[in-house]
């Protein structure tokens, strides 16, 4: 078996791997290493995996877990009930920076990215690591933030896009169509390294027990040191790329510089166990259920 490679991309998140060909019938021993690299990178890159099609996408993501519905909200890509279709095109956004499906009490354990249309330039993504930025802080703010909680909803970007544009507004729609609200920790200890990491991003709306305005300073404050170029990595796309990232342990967010010009990725969606906060607390619901979504990873 010929063994893989892992090179970083950048300090504190990202590798890419060269040597392995995804799909649904990789050898359990790659499938460990991959799993492995995961976790202490956050983000994985491999290229030129231009044999890959929807299913030999959810085939590989099998391998990981159990894949979820496309979103809770947004229909699947036709033929395809895993498949989450981003085509840029289609008014479909997601320019702030984020941790996938937070406001379900569920979030997904990894997502699998697959490249299918991309621009020549531009259209980036990039990812944080949540664990360096917690590890980053000083002990004063950890130990405050250790003990908040924040509620985070899908109810977020629908005046924002009504703003925008038809197909954008008409998205926003489909995205808020049920609504869902989960109280989680802010930070989350994760369930396979013990790392704490920070867990708010885009869909955190307020922090439980704080005014709205100390909430929104706070969250800004947090989000900006998450966000910090030390914390992040960036990945310049071609057609055939695979992206997978630890959910539990990154946010990420796309680079919108590439105007109307076509942009279209596949996701599929692995799930999640529901996050507990570093005092033994597990994430609680408050609207929304999400069991059609997703079911609970062990
Ligand atoms: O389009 C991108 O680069 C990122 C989209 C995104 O947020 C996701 O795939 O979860
Ligand atoms: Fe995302």
């Amino acid at each position: 078996m010929p063994s893989l490679t892992i090179t970083p991309v950048a300090g504190r998140i990202g590798a890419e791997i060269t040597g392995v060909r995804l799909g649904g019938d990789l050898h359990p021993d790659v499938v460990a290493e991959l799993r492995q690299a995961l976790l202490t990178h956050k983000v994985i890159f491999l290229r030129g995996q231009d044999h890959l099609d929807e299913q030999g996408q959810v085939g590989f993501a099998r391998l990981i877990g159990e894949p979820t519905a496309a979103h809770p909200t947004v229909p699947a890509l036709h033929g395809n009930a895993h498949i989450l279709d981003l085509d840029y095109s289609n008014g479909h956004k997601v320019d702030r920076w984020h941790t996938d499906v937070t406001f379900v009490d569920r979030p997904p354990l990894a997502s699998v990215l697959r490249a299918v249309i991309v621009p020549e330039a531009g259209g980036d993504t990039l990812w944080a690591n949540t664990v360096s930025a917690y590890e980053h802080l000083p002990v004063e703010l950890r130990d405050l933030l250790d003990r908040l909680r924040a509620v985070h909803t899908n109810q977020y970007d629908y005046v924002r896009a009504a703003t925008v544009d038809e197909r954008a507004r008409e998205h926003a729609e489909v995205f808020t169509s049920t609504l869902f609200e989960t109280e989680h920790p802010v930070v989350r200890v994760h369930p396979e390294t013990g790392e704490r990491s920070i867990l708010l991003g885009d869909f955190a709306k307020r922090l439980s027990g704080l005014s709205a305005h100390t909430s929104g300073s706070v969250i800004r404050l947090v989000q900006e040191h998450v966000t910090e170029v030390e914390n992040t990595v960036r990945w310049r796309w071609s057609p055939g790329d695979v992206a997978i990232w630890d959910n539990r342990a990154t946010q990420h967010r796309v680079v919108h510089d590439f105007g109307d010009r076509p942009r279209r990725l596949h996701r599929v969606t692995i799930a999640g166990d529901v996050p507990v906060g570093v005092d033994g607390r597990a994430s609680t619901v408050l609207s929304g259920d999400a069991a059609a979504y997703s079911p609970i990873a062990a």
